[in-house]
């Protein structure tokens, strides 16, 4: 008869289920580094944030960015990214530490000594297994070969099952106190310190290979953006391509964020963790559906034979909050949609175009749009060089006076359809027009700025931005402690399509101060003031700033 062996708790194998898989999950990442193998943890994410109902992964979100406001993260995009990888990695770390629970509550239950390697493994495979056929469905990145991924992944989590057996069944072995009699021996603490020490050298080091690895790319990535020829982000320090109101005399007051985006600097929002690699040489257009003359177009033919044209165009996400810092303007350049219509005819029918890109986003535009506004844009370049692989490369769309959820990245094809049909957030429940709404922000009161006029009062320069999408600005203004509205000065706008730069220089009081901005559209349409937030239709309201002012820097080097 069999000994009955003293299995060793549950909470012991969840235990070694999660020093397991950091290691795991460090190996993964060394792979994707190595060889272009997919990274599981931020599939799962991605695909998670994919079949989650639209209300909840907004909620989730929302939570995530007030997190990150509250604990002040600079760059709300960069942050959010790096919050949904953390998600991602964390989830993934959650499910091995239950399957190692679950294998140790099986060996209890069943005193399965002989197959516990075939369990082990057989777990192994049941993690591994439907993350392999999520990162198939939802990864556009991994450049490996299906067949190398496949025996990648079956090797490793396979591998984390056998060792799982094996630490399991060895702790089981050990004694829960170091027999009196024998100094070498371990007690089961003592040998999962062990465990512990060997899985994190393994996550340590293959972790940080994995990140020289990746820093060395993103070198390369950055030599090839100064490779690519001249750039507009310093257009501002006067070097050949100056901004068209360069020379207005409303200068921007000291402390406004850039009229002109730094490419580096642009804001990103999508549903991927990283974004989908397409190869521009190889990539095509389909345009089908109700048209009389389907085209496929390469990326060199839209660039070669047809007009160029560029503009300047701020975009803003329409989950950006008042005053957030998802909006950016920069220079788009492209094929007039225009042209592409008149190639492929479309139909009398034909109600919609369907766009769809190659993380499985999609956007429907009404035809009608599409022949009305001849500023609809297929874009291939910002900032004068080709789309930045998270900007859409090689092809994103521009449609004026919408927030960025109209506007599709990685556009691998579009058909024309009978009827227009809700596209991927307003399935999700986020507007089905999505029109800019008017949004103004101070940016700066600049008081270590201050001067003196002639008459000797002190002036505070204050500035920052307002935006109507193209409906323009007619008027900005500001109030101070809800006193009159003082009219601020509007510079010249980039173009009809961007935010407008306002200043105010403001005659300095000393004390505590609410600062609030306002602006009305070209057609005189006052900003809508009453708050609201951003889902589902964009966020309103006005934008203030508190401050305490107490005598002037500048007053006091002058007693
Ligand atoms: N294919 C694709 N296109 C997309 C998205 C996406 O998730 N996938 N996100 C949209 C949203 S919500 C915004 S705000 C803009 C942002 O573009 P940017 O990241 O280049 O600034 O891209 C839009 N186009
Ligand atoms: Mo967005």
């Amino acid at each position: 008869m069999a000994e009955k062996i003293k299995h060793a708790g549950i909470l012991t194998g969840a235990l070694i289920g999660l020093l397991l898989t950091a290691p795991l999950i460090a190996l993964i990442y060394l792979g994707q580094q190595l060889a272009g193998l997919p990274f599981l943890p931020f599939d799962l994410f991605d695909w998670l944030a994919r079949v989650t109902p639209g209300a909840l992964i907004t909620f989730t979100i929302d939570r995530m960015v007030d997190l990150l406001t509250l604990l002040n993260v600079g760059d709300l995009s960069e942050a959010a990214k790096t919050s949904e990888q953390m998600m991602g990695v964390a989830t993934v770390l959650l499910i091995g530490t239950i399957l190692g629970g679950l294998y140790a509550f099986i060996m209890r239950r069943t005193q399965a000594g002989q197959s516990q390697y075939l369990i082990g493994m057989g777990l192994g495979f049941l993690f591994g297994l439907p993350l392999l056929l999520i990162s198939n469905a939802v990864n556009f990145n991994a450049t490996a070969d299906p067949l190398l991924s496949l025996v990648w992944f079956i090797t490793l989590f396979i591998g984390w099952g056998g060792s799982l057996a094996w630490i399991y069944s060895d702790i089981s072995d050990l004694p829960l106190q170091r027999p009196e009699n024998d100094a070498l021996a371990l007690n089961r603490r003592q040998f999962l310190v062990r465990v512990g020490g060997a899985t994190a050298t393994i996550t340590l080091v293959g972790s940080s290979v994995a990140s020289l690895l990746n820093q060395g790319d993103d070198d390369d990535t950055r030599q090839q953006i100064a490779d690519a020829g001249t750039s507009n982000a310093n257009a501002n320090e006067g070097d050949n391509d100056p901004l068209p109101n360069a020379d207005d005399p409303v200068q921007p007051a000291p402390g406004t964020r850039p009229e002109y985006t730094p490419l580096e600097d642009h804001y990103r929002i999508d549903i991927n963790t990283t974004p989908p690699t397409l190869d521009g040489a190889s990539w095509q257009l389909p345009v089908m559906g109700l048209v009389d003359n389907p085209t496929t177009f390469t990326l060199e033919s839209l660039q070669n034979d047809f007009t160029q044209v560029s503009a300047y165009i701020t975009m803003g996400c329409i989950s950006n909050r008042i005053a957030g810092s998802l909006i950016s303007t920069i220079k788009w350049t492209g094929v007039p949609m225009r042209e592409i219509l008149e190639r492929v005819q479309p139909q009398a029918e034909a109600g919609a175009l369907r766009i769809v890109a190659a993380d499985g986003f999609d956007e429907y535009v009404r035809t009608d749009l599409l022949m009305s506004d001849d500023r609809i844009m297929l874009c291939y370049a910002w900032d004068d060089q080709p789309l930045l692989e998270k900007h859409g490369y090689p092809l994103r769309i521009h449609i004026p006076d919408r927030y960025g959820m109209k506007q599709p990245k990685w556009i691998t094809e579009m058909e024309f359809v009978p009827e227009w049909e809700e596209g991927y957030w307003v399935r999700r429940g986020w507007s089905a027009e999505a029109q800019v709404k008017a949004t103004s922000v101070i940016d700066t009161i600049a008081t270590e700025q201050a001067f003196q006029n002639d008459a000797g009062t002190w002036l505070v320069p204050m500035g920052g931005i307002a935006w109507a999408g193209d409906r323009g600005i007619s008027q900005v203004q500001v109030s101070v402690n809800d006193g009159p509205w003082l009219d601020a000065e509007l510079r010249s706008p980039l173009s009809e399509r961007t935010w407008v730069v306002w200043r105010l220089d403001w005659p300095f009081e000393e004390g505590r101060h609410t600062f609030r901005v306002r602006c009305v559209e070209g057609d005189g349409t006052p900003q809508i003031a009453e708050n609201s937030g951003t889902r589902p239709d964009g966020a309103t309201g006005l934008h203030g700033e508190r401050e305490n002012l107490r005598e002037l820097p500048a007053m006091s080097n002058e007693a």
